[in-house]
């Protein structure tokens, strides 16, 4: 009997999706039995583009390790849905004529499909749709929660704005100056706006990122996002005038460097020290940067416009008297700190330049061997090191950043002139959206009362289905364009009222998913507290890289917001998260190897592999194409490689000269099963699910190479470690070489003592240099070898292309890369 490629898989797979759909395996069992694990995948947004090898690379990944849980006896909770509200949901239905409601219930509907082949363990009992008004009725009693705290507020104020979406946008949505969905520049218009106090949660979000067990590279870009930064705030008098600057620094030992101050063009203090000759040059200056974009001015480098414009008044410095030029610059944030800077041109690189365009002194306060400076003591660029300090009087010979930034900060303190001060970067979370497919925020404007919250038990506030959801682009929802919607009467005085027509972002449903899975048709609570006890936090959470401040951060203030508020007793969501890498694939067009999408034309649909491998094969090569968290290049040849493989494998167990009884067993055969499970265990347990891959082809190659016979103990742990890989083929040869049931199988252990190794040790080059060892079988071939030893040395590889592999047997790998 031969495991024929196609048909044969066809069939099997076939069999066993019919047979688990209507009797689906590792259902999750109730609250409190047993010790738990809560496998979680990102759930997508359900796009009309239906999934892609990038999916499965996450959901197979998260799927292995719900099903040795499983096998272990956890009680497994691996549930999926769809996060279909938002911005992409809408543009897809508008681009194909249609309703949202019914192009979301069509993609859902493909996207399920498609998912059954994946053959995850997922119970569909749990899943949730946010789009469902039983669902997001909780999302709107989480929002009601969050004003009643005092922690929604509205305001009107200058905010991000796409002009192809028609809708605000968060800071977060904003990437380099263009809009997250679509890329368009974004500009800032000035409209009533929901807003979310995040910044009341900066210093919890902060210091809850250390108990984390989290990529290090996630929690970095968090700390960077919310930015505490410790300064002090110091107070310069106006020269001949009433008014005080205060000034935010976080290098208060460089005051007496200290050569002029810059202010941020639109602080309202400008026009009242700006002295009547300055007026008009100034005006015309802060009409020039209110044109221009956030990142367009702190990036600076626009020749159109000039550096900055001298106010023609002066400051005092506190601790010296010297009277310093007030001028303005783009460079400097209205809304970060306090909007004015002290500029200290011999320390700081954009202060440098400053004083550089406007001839202003550059007086040197810290001396290092390491300030470069011409043959008369200047110094040729801003030295922002470490050092001593001089020309300082009392702060002279103190070492600058530790002793001489405390002695500032005491002294400034001592005389009233400054204060210790902590600033952060978040800024508040801008909340509403001006678009038609997302939760209704349940408020109504009366009146008399003022904004009244919609009573608990009318919720949900049901989204409307209208002829018209088009954006309008005027800066309201189109839902404002429904008067019999709009129009309601007031809660409190039961007169006329309006309801909010904003809507909530993509976000809000995503925020608390995971709250809602362990029983996701309560009707009387968003959650059940003693599920939340059970299940929650979040054993391990699966997903891309992308999400690593949006959803990340606003999850964790969502739970940090619940739990203060006395609803969840724990305070993080996802104690445990994975980013897989993404899947990257030529591209004809371009010739580069890039990440897939439909304008590359280098997509790879999962439903043509799955038809010529089967979805077994796709499901080992997914997690065999490289390190999970890194970025791997998609190769058909690789596909065929792992197809072929499973095909020996099925050969190799299938043919009865193979098998023998218990007894029979030989120990060698024992010794090196058990060497098997040994190596496949720890890297499983190491997160390196490629380098198990490798163990199983390791396995077969050794097993292939003898007269090897199996009794039916040891070829039962085999199959069970394979159908963490290839479910539908593990299960077919467990029912017809031993009829036996998965599920009725647990997870193989193995014995150490067996399993001690007959190992050599490889050395592994990049580019003719040791970067590292791998321990393997004698006479292990190179496409074993290989995924191991980039496993080592991933970080040497990360971004880097390798033009060239040499491989000796038993003596050496070498990596040729390129940068
Ligand atoms: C004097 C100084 C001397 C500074 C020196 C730096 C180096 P972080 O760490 O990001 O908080 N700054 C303060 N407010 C600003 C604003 N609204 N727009 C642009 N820049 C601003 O950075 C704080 C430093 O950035 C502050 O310390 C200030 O420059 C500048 F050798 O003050 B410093
Ligand atoms: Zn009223």
């Amino acid at each position: 009997m031969s495991y024929q490629i196609k048909e044969m898989v066809q069939e099997i797979e076939k069999k066993w999706q019919e047979r688990w759909r209507e009797n689906p395996p590792a259902q999750t069992k109730p609250t409190g039995n047993g010790k738990k694990f809560y496998c979680l995948d990102m759930f997508p947004y359900p796009s009309g583009s239906g999934l892609h090898v990038g999916h499965w690379r996450g959901y197979v990944l998260s799927d292995v390790y719900a099903r040795v849980k499983w096998l272990e006896g956890y009680n497994v909770l691996h549930p999926m849905g769809w996060d279909a509200f938002g911005l992409p949901a809408e543009n897809d239905a508008i681009k194909k004529g249609i309703q949202p409601h019914v192009s979301t219930a069509q993609n859902i509907a493909v996207f399920k499909r498609q998912l059954e082949q994946l053959a995850a363990i997922y119970d569909w009992r749990k899943e949730v749709n946010t789009t469902d008004p039983h669902y997001y009725k909780w999302t709107q009693w989480i929002f009601l929660q969050m004003y009643k705290a005092g922690l929604a507020y509205r305001t009107t104020m200058p905010i991000n704005w796409c002009p192809l979406d028609k809708t605000g946008l968060a800071n977060e949505e904003v990437v380099n100056g263009a809009c997250e969905r679509c890329g368009t520049p974004v500009i800032q218009k000035e409209i009533p706006q929901w807003v979310l106090r995040i910044t009341n949660y900066a210093d919890k979000l902060l210091t809850g990122l250390d108990k984390l067990e989290w990529p290090e590279k996630v929690k970095t870009m968090q700390r960077n996002w919310i930015g505490k930064s410790e300064g002090v705030t110091i107070y310069f008098e106006v020269a001949g005038s009433k008014e005080r600057l205060e000034v935010y620094t976080t290098c208060p030992e460089t005051i007496f460097g200290v050569t002029f101050l810059v202010m941020a063009p639109e602080k309202e203090t400008v026009l009242r020290i700006t002295t009547r000759e300055q007026k008009i040059e100034v005006k015309e200056y802060q009409a020039l940067i209110q044109a221009m974009t956030p990142q367009g001015r702190t990036q600076g480098g626009n020749p159109d416009i000039p550096r900055g414009v001298f106010t023609g008044a002066f400051a005092i410095n506190p601790v010296n008297g010297a009277q310093i030029p007030i001028y303005l610059a783009s460079y400097v944030i209205a809304d970060y700190g306090t909007g004015v800077v002290m500029g200290v041109p011999a320390h700081d690189t954009r202060d440098y330049a400053f004083a550089d365009t406007f001839e202003l002194p550059i007086v040197q306060v810290i001396e290092s061997p390491e300030a470069l400076k011409d043959d008369e003591g200047n110094l040729l660029v801003a030295y922002e090191g470490d050092g001593t300090l001089m020309n300082s009087s009392w702060l002279n010979e103190l070492p600058a950043k530790t002793e001489g930034a405390a002695r500032a900060i005491e002294e400034l303190e001592k005389r009233g002139v400054g204060k210790h001060k902590l600033t952060y970067k978040l800024r508040d979370w801008i909340f509403s959206r001006q678009r038609y497919w997302g939760e209704p925020i349940p408020l109504v404007h009366c009146e008399r009362c003022g904004i009244v919250p919609v009573p608990e038990d009318q919720l949900p506030v049901e989204l409307p289905i209208v002829e018209r959801y088009q954006p309008t682009g005027t800066g309201e929802s189109p839902l404002a364009g429904i008067p019999e919607w709009v129009n309601t009467t007031c809660p409190q005085c039961k007169g006329p009222a309006k309801r909010e027509t904003n809507t909530m972002p993509q976000w809000a449903g995503s925020c608390w998913y995971f709250l809602r899975y362990p029983n996701p048709h309560l009707e009387t609570a968003a959650f059940d507290p003693q599920d939340m006890r059970y299940w929650l936090p979040v054993d391990l959470y699966v997903g891309g890289v992308e999400h690593a401040i949006l959803h990340l951060l606003y999850a964790r203030f969502y739970v940090k917001v619940l739990h203060d508020l006395g609803h969840l007793p724990f305070d993080e969501p996802f104690a445990h998260l994975f980013n897989q890498g993404m899947v990257l694939k030529l591209s004809e067009k371009s010739g580069l190897v890039e990440k897939m999408s439909k304008s590359k034309g280098n997509v790879v649909n999962p439903d043509d592999m799955v038809t010529l491998y089967g979805s077994d094969a796709l499901r080992i090569y997914i997690l065999f194409m490289g390190p999970p968290e890194l970025d791997c290049e998609w190769q058909d040849s690789g596909m065929s490689g792992v197809a072929r493989f499973l095909q020996r494998f099925w050969n190799f167990v299938t043919d009865p000269a193979h098998r023998c009884t218990d007894a029979q067993e030989s120990r060698e055969v024992t010794a090196r099963l058990h060497r098997f499970l040994k190596d496949f265990q720890e890297r499983i347990g190491h997160f390196k699910p490629n380098t198990a891959v490798a163990s199983f082809m390791e396995w077969l190659n050794d097993a292939s190479s003898g007269k090897y016979q199996l009794g039916p103990h040891s070829l039962e742990k085999l199959l069970v470690t394979l159908s963490v890989f290839a479910p539908h083929m593990a299960s077919e040869l467990l029912e017809q070489l031993l009829k036996k049931d998965l599920a009725a199988c647990s997870w193989p252990t193995y014995d150490a003592s067996l399993a001690v190794v007959n190992e050599i040790v490889i050395p592994i080059q990049v580019n003719g240099k040791l970067r590292g060892e791998v321990a393997v079988a004698p006479d292990t071939p190179q496409d074993i070898v290989r995924p191991l030893a980039e496993q080592k040395i991933a970080r040497w590889l990360e971004g880097k292309k390798v033009v060239k592999l040499v491989f000796v047997p038993n003596r050496l790998i070498n990596f040729v890369i390129q940068d």
